[in-house]
C-alpha cells in the first residue's frame, strides 16, 4: 500500500490567525503521495475564492501519516429534517440532543454561546454535557484534524455536507463526546446539524442567510479528561468509511 499524507490548509484575512487575522477557511484531506500537489493547489484556490472574503494569509502543511497509525471508523447515519424558521430549528436541535447524557440547559447555553459570537472561531467549543459550562481554554477552540473519508465521492456532491459528515463522524467516535451542534460561518449556507447516538441530523434554517457567524459545540461527559479528548480530536488520523 502506498503511503498517505495529511494535507491541511488554513487561511485568514488581516494576517495570520496567531497575529489576530480573522479566519476565512480551513480544510484538509488525507491522500496518496501522487495526489498531494493537486490537493494542495485546490485547497489554496479555495482559500482565495471564499464567500467570507479573500485570504491574505494561507498556510498549507503536509506530513506523512504512518499507515499503522490510521484508524477506520463508520460514517454516521444521516437523517433529514424539515423546519420553517430559526426558532423552530433551534427547538428541534434541542429536542434531538437532550436526554439522559445531555441536559436541556446545556443545549440552550450552547445555542446561546454560538448566537453570541461576534466573530467566528477557528475551532469548536468543548462544553460539559450536564452543566453547559465551557471546558476549553482561550478563544481558539478545539480544531479537529487528521481526518478524511475513504471514498469521498460516496458521501455525495455537497462539499459542506461531505466535510461536515467526516468531521462529525470523527468527533462522535471520541470517547467521552456525546453530541455536537453546528452551523456554518459561510454567509450563503444556513443548513446545520446536530449529531448524537450515531445519527447526523440535518436541519435547515439554523441561522439567518447572510450571517457570517457560525460555529461548533462538542458536548462531553463530565467524568472524562478533556485533555485526552482534545488530543484525539486534534491528532488521531481517521479515515471514515461508508456504512
Ligand atoms: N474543527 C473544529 N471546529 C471547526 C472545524 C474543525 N476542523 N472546522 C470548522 N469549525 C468550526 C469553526 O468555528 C467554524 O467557524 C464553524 O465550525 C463552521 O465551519 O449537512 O460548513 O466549515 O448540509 O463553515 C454543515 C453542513 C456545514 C450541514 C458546516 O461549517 C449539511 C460548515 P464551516
Ligand atoms: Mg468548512
Ligand atoms: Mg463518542
Ligand atoms: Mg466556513
Amino acid at each position: 500500500m502506498s503511503e498517505l499524507y495529511s494535507v491541511r490548509m488554513r487561511a485568514a484575512q488581516g494576517g495570520p490567525h496567531e497575529k489576530g487575522g480573522h479566519h476565512i477557511s480551513g480544510a484538509e484531506r488525507i491522500v496518496k503521495l501522487e495526489e498531494v500537489g493537486a490537493i494542495a493547489q485546490s485547497l489554496a484556490e479555495r482559500a482565495l475564492h471564499h464567500s467570507k472574503g479573500t485570504a491574505d494569509f494561507i498556510n498549507i502543511t503536509v506530513d506523512l501519516i504512518p499507515q499503522e497509525k490510521i484508524s477506520y471508523i463508520d460514517c454516521l447515519r444521516v437523517e433529514e429534517h424539515k423546519t420553517g424558521s430559526i426558532p423552530e430549528s433551534h427547538q428541534l436541535a434541542t429536542e434531538l440532543l437532550q436526554g439522559t447524557t445531555i441536559t436541556e440547559t446545556a443545549v440552550r447555553k450552547a445555542i446561546g454561546m454560538l448566537k453570541n459570537l461576534d466573530r467566528s472561531m477557528r475551532g469548536a467549543m468543548l462544553v460539559d454535557a450536564i452543566s453547559g459550562e465551557r471546558l476549553d481554554e482561550g478563544n481558539r477552540g478545539v480544531r479537529v484534524s487528521h481526518m478524511d473519508s475513504f471514498d469521498s465521492h460516496a458521501l455525495g456532491d455537497n462539499e459542506h455536507m461531505r466535510e461536515a459528515l467526516v468531521l462529525a463522524s470523527k468527533v462522535q467516535s471520541a470517547e467521552g463526546v456525546v453530541g455536537e451542534l453546528c452551523w456554518s460561518d459561510d454567509p450563503d449556507y444556513t443548513v446545520g446539524y446536530v449529531a448524537c447516538n450515531g445519527v447526523y441530523h440535518r436541519i435547515p434554517h439554523m441561522k439567518e442567510l447572510g450571517s457570517n457567524i457560525g460555529g461548533r459545540v462538542f458536548f462531553v461527559r463530565s467524568d472524562i479528561d478533556s485533555e485526552s479528548v482534545i488530543e484525539y480530536l486534534e491528532s488521531a488520523p481517521i479515515l471514515v468509511q461508508r456504512r
